[in-house]
């Protein structure tokens, strides 16, 4: 390959926005972690806007976790994409939906409300974390109903900080059990769920996250981008992101395995 040939390769299109989910961050997965740093070092800093499409944290106790070591890492690290002029948006997940307007603020970032529309480079878009999709489900919808109960919230996040991880962790493990009792059809979204959000919305395009299943689904009504989850950690590794360019051109980008 000649150096003239090479430098006839058009660059990608400035990128209007990116889209991430399912990171599932902890001190237990720093390789992910350190991927997810990567990302906002190579990707984010040059798009205009970066999405976090929920779970990016494998549980979040309450503001007042902020300073814990491994939380301010991350916070430090949005907060320096978010300095750059980056626009920074939130949906909350599942595991992480007891973030609020302190991590918000000091993330620099904005909380955004699940579903929401939005209008990139001239195309308009629904996200949502994607659970809210599940209704097969219907023991997480009722836990769902629980936890995203502005009263129930206010009195957990009541208790002391210990009481609440001690909690956490009993809730996780118990999701844990129960999703391997559960079939893997009931863990993915409900079909008449996801045409009624493009019904109701008079939208072509949706993005979210949840399932760990990514692909992009053609659906009569429109099309679906489901994203990656994030695993440095343990095999098999595999995460990336999505990503709409200046034209409103939508691109799927995995993260190229690594060799270790
Ligand atoms: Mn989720």
């Amino acid at each position: 390959m000649s150096t003239a040939q090479a430098t006839t390769t058009l660059a990608h299109p400035a990128t209007a926005a990116l889209f991430v989910s399912d990171l599932h961050l902890s001190p237990h997965t720093p390789k992910t972690t350190a991927a997810f740093f990567q990302f906002l070092q190579l990707q984010a800093l040059h798009a205009q806007r970066l999405y976090l499409l929920g779970d990016i944290f494998e549980y979040w106790a309450g503001d007042d976790d902020i300073n814990d070591g491994f939380n301010r890492s991350i916070v430090d690290a949005l907060k320096s994409v978010s300095v750059a002029g980056i626009e920074v948006y939130w949906i909350a997940g599942n595991r992480d939906f007891l973030v609020g307007e302190k991590f918000a603020a000091e993330s620099g970032l904005s909380l955004l409300p699940d579903p929401c529309v939005i209008n990139v480079a001239g195309v308009s878009v629904l996200l949502t974390h994607g659970d809210a999709c599940c209704t097969d489900d219907v023991d997480y919808m009722k836990f769902r109903d629980q936890v995203r109960n502005p009263a129930w919230q206010a009195g957990f996040l009541a208790k002391p900080l210990d009481e609440r991880k001690q909690i956490i962790a009993a809730m996780r493990e118990g999701s844990r059990a129960a999703q391997r009792e559960k079939s893997m059809a009931i863990m993915d979204v409900n079909q008449a769920a996801v045409d009624a959000l493009f019904s109701q919305h008079g939208i072509g395009r949706i993005i979210h996250g949840h399932t760990h299943r990514p692909a992009t689904h053609q659906h009569a009504s429109g099309t679906r981008h489901v994203l990656p989850d994030w695993d440095y950690d343990h095999a098999p590794h595999r995460g990336g992101w999505l990503e709409i360019d200046a034209t409103g051109g939508v691109h799927e980008r995995s993260i190229q395995a690594s060799t270790d």
